[in-house]
C-alpha cells in the first residue's frame, strides 16, 4: 500500500496508471529497470556473449580443423556463461595482444585466452576470480644447445607481444635478444626455420608443439601469482559476478576437474579448484615444479 501511495504522488494518476500498464504489457516501454532486466548483463547483443580468444594457444583456446574454437578455456567459459542463463557464446580469434584493449573498449563482452590476472592488466579491465594457475616455458629445439634460462644470454628469444612472457623477459632475461610475435605458430615457425633460438610461452601450448614437433622445455618458470581469469570492461560488476558464480559451481561439482583431466592429461592436478570435499589442504601438488627449478635466475 505504501509503494502505490508513494508512486501516485510521485507521478499523478495518470502517470501510475501508465506505468502499470507498461508492466501488463509485458514492459514495452524504455527504461533503465527494463534494460536491467533484459540485459542484466550489459551485453553488446542481448543474450549472445561475444568472446575475443585466440585461435592458435591449444589446448586453451584454439580453432580445431572446422574452424570453431575449442580448448580448455573455450570448454570452461562456455560452461560457465551456461551457468549464468548465456547460451549463445560466440569466440572470435584476434593477436593476443589485441584482447583486453576490444574488451576495454567495448568490442567484446569478456577475453578469454589463458590471460593472468595482474595488476599492470587490472587497470584497463576487470578479471573474474582466477581458474587456472601454471607455468610459463622456455621451449627450444632438441639440439639448439638451450639447455636452460642459463643459456638465453645472446640467444634469440621469441615472446608474444602484450604477454606475461614478455614482461618476465623484459625484466628477468636481459641479455636475450627478444623477438616480439604476434602469435605461438608465427613464433614457433620462426623457431623451426631457426630465425629465433627458443620461444617463450604457456606450459600447456608448450606441451603441444614439442608433441608435434620434438621440440624439448629449456626451463619452467611459476606465475601462479597470476592465474589466469575471464576479463570483462570495467565496472561491470554484474556480469563479473554472474561468471564468478557460474565458476565456482563448475569448481564444486566436478566440471573444472574434468574438463582440466580432458585439455591437460598428465599435468599434475592443482587442488584450488576442484570440489571442496576432495581438498586436503595439503600443499597444491601443482606448486611443485614439474620439470626445471632453477627458472628465476639468469
Ligand atoms: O599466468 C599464467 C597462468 O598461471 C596459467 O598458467 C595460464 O597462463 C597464464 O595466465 C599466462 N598466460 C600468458 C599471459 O597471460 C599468455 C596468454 C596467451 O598466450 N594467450 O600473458
Amino acid at each position: 500500500m505504501k509503494k502505490k501511495n508513494l508512486i501516485t504522488r510521485t507521478l499523478g494518476a495518470v502517470g501510475a496508471a501508465a506505468l502499470a500498464a507498461s508492466f501488463l504489457a509485458g514492459c514495452s516501454s524504455s527504461g533503465e529497470a527494463e534494460a536491467q532486466q533484459e540485459n542484466p548483463y550489459g551485453l553488446i547483443e542481448p543474450g549472445t556473449i561475444r568472446v575475443a580468444s585466440v585461435g592458435d594457444i591449444k589446448p586453451y583456446a584454439y580453432t580445431d580443423s572446422n574452424g570453431e574454437f575449442t580448448g580448455f578455456d573455450v570448454e570452461l567459459f562456455t560452461d560457465v556463461a551456461k551457468r549464468a542463463g548465456i547460451d549463445d557464446v560466440v569466440f572470435t580469434g584476434q593477436d593476443f595482444a589485441a584482447v583486453l584493449p576490444g574488451v576495454a573498449n567495448g568490442q567484446f563482452d569478456v577475453g578469454v585466452a589463458a590471460i593472468g590476472i595482474t595488476e599492470e592488466r587490472q587497470q584497463t579491465v576487470d578479471f573474474s576470480d582466477g581458474y587456472l594457475a601454471g607455468y610459463l616455458t622456455v621451449l627450444t629445439a632438441e639440439d639448439s644447445g638451450v639447455e636452460s634460462v642459463e643459456d638465453l644470454p645472446g640467444q634469440r628469444l621469441g615472446v608474444v607481444q602484450g604477454s606475461l612472457q614478455e614482461a618476465y623477459a623484459v625484466e628477468n632475461f636481459t641479455e636475450a635478444d627478444l623477438v616480439r610475435f604476434p602469435d605461438n605458430n608465427t613464433a614457433v615457425s620462426g623457431m623451426n626455420s631457426g630465425a629465433i633460438d627458443a620461444h617463450f610461452l604457456d606450459y600447456e601450448a608448450a606441451q603441444d608443439y614439442m608433441e608435434q614437433y620434438g621440440h624439448v622445455s629449456a626451463g619452467d618458470i611459476p606465475s601462479f601469482d597470476a592465474p589466469a581469469g575471464f576479463a570483462v570492461a570495467k565496472e561491470n560488476d554484474e556480469l563479473r559476478e554472474a561468471l564468478n558464480e557460474g565458476l565456482h559451481a563448475a569448481m564444486e561439482d566436478g566440471t573444472w576437474k574434468e574438463l582440466y583431466q580432458k585439455w591437460f592429461p598428465g599435468s599434475p592436478m592443482p587442488e584450488q579448484y576442484l570440489p571442496s570435499a576432495e581438498q586436503t589442504g595439503a600443499p597444491a601438488e601443482g606448486s611443485e615444479a614439474p620439470a626445471d627449478e632453477s627458472a628465476d635466475s639468469q
